[in-house]
């Protein structure tokens, strides 16, 4: 788009190869082609489309950072491009792939048996299963210590009993990470959704990431087998392990549906006429053009910097909250910014602007709030946790 031509100042593109800018371009008219066409219909309907889990499933996008077992092995920096892509159409479809990819299927790639492994992930990396990743709870957020949900040891396996809320995509899931409790600390379990006493309820209505499913999960002295225990999982750093996958993607997600806003407000400001200028004439237009592409940029350094560290193993957990925190902050804020351009039109769901900017309500509260990655910094760098 001619529009557009200019809007890479830093040339960031050249950071990436040629095979990460070809895989770019594969997701991104993925995008253009199946999301953004539909995306309003489905985010006014509160639709989340399950009838293209499996085309994602065949472009490689589920799992996709994971090796063996049916999943594609990309890199990281590969992964986070599809998140910007995914984000740029919407944040409900990013978070699809997150929970499946970096939430369901990591808990099982980590800390899975063999047996695990081969049922589920293969079937998972082609989108004929959907997982879902159950920590949070309606008295347990931002400290999932202090979870209520129980599991008690019986003698053929395991009794659940307890509920969750906020679970992405649950009342769809074929299977349930559930994290609970025991006298053996925090565990992990593989729990088939049509198993007796479990019952996954969509919250509803949302203002929020309404192109995708978030759910209240109880369990009623719901029965597993001994195998449905994640075996390699013993405490909180079970699940924190595949937060912070997630909370990687993020940072890469957030800059798409920030890149998408800009993007659009640019268009707009250049066609619309007011006073006989087009609106991208105008000094404070311009101003506020400007303050959202130098975020996007630095925000987008920012994500391939990150990427470039995890694919060199040396990503600390420390370091995605930089990342997590500053780029749903700064996007947020640059989606709002492009509202104003797009003046009352930018209020209707034709503009994406507003939209994104409600969806990123949720991204900057869930895999740990703004609040949260402030205080990781601040102990990282004062040696004084002020969490509690
Ligand atoms: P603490 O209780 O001391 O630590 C427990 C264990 O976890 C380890 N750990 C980590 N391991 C790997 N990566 C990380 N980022 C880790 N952070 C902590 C820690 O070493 C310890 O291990 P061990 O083996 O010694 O027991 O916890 P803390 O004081 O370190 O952390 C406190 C705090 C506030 C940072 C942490 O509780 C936190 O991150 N809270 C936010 C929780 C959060 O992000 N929740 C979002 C959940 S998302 C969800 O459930 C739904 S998924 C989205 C969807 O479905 O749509």
């Amino acid at each position: 788009d001619p529009a557009l031509a200019n809007s890479d100042v830093l040339n960031l593109d050249s950071l990436f190869s040629a095979e990460e800018l070809a895989f770019r371009d594969t997701v991104r008219g993925f995008v253009n082609e199946r999301i953004k066409p539909n995306i309003k219909d489905w985010y006014e309907a509160a639709h989340f489309p399950v009838e293209i889990v499996k085309e994602m499933g065949e472009l490689g996008l589920l799992g996709m950072h994971l090796k063996g077992y049916g999943c594609p092995g990309r890199s990281s920096v590969e992964y986070g491009i599809a998140a910007m892509e995914l984000e740029a159409g919407d944040s409900g479809l990013r978070t699809f792939v997150s929970v499946q990819g970096s939430l369901a299927m990591t808990a099982i790639h980590k800390w899975g048996s063999e047996e695990q492994k081969n049922t589920y992930l293969p079937s998972m990396a082609k989108g004929e299963i959907i997982g879902c990743f159950g920590l949070t709870e309606p008295t347990a957020g931002s400290d999932p210590s202090s979870m209520q949900t129980r599991a008690v040891r019986t003698e053929t396996g395991w009794v659940l009993n307890g509920a969750k809320r906020w679970i992405g995509l649950a009342s769809i899931a074929q299977v349930a990470v559930i994290w609970a409790a025991t006298d053996e600390g925090v565990r992990g379990f593989l729990v088939p959704t049509d198993t007796a006493g479990f019952t996954a309820t969509p919250i509803e209505p949302k203002l929020s990431m309404r192109a995708s499913i978030q759910c209240d999960i109880t369990f009623e002295d719901v029965q597993l087998s001994e195998d449905a225990l994640l075996p390699g999982a013993t405490s909180l750093r079970g699940p924190f392990s595949c937060l912070n996958e997630a909370r990687y993607g993020i940072i890469w997600g957030a800059m798409g549906a920030a890149r998408d806003s800009y993007e659009v407000a640019l268009k707009y400001s250049l066609e619309r006429m007011q006073f006989d200028k087009p609106l991208a004439a105008y000094q404070l237009t311009q101003l506020k053009l400007v303050n959202m592409l130098l975020e996007i940029q630095k925000g987008t350094l920012l994500a391939i910097h990150t990427g470039r560290m995890k694919d060199a193993g040396t990503l600390q957990p420390v370091q995605i909250s930089v990342g997590k925190l500053n780029n749903c902050r700064e996007a947020i804020e640059i989606c709002r910014e492009a509202r104003t351009i797009l003046g009352g039109n930018g209020i209707t769901l034709d503009y994406s602007p507003l939209r994104h900017g409600n969806n990123l309500e949720s991204v900057r509260t869930y895999e740990g709030t703004d609040e949260v990655h402030t205080l990781i910094l601040g102990n990282h760098i004062t040696g004084q946790p002020a969490f509690r």
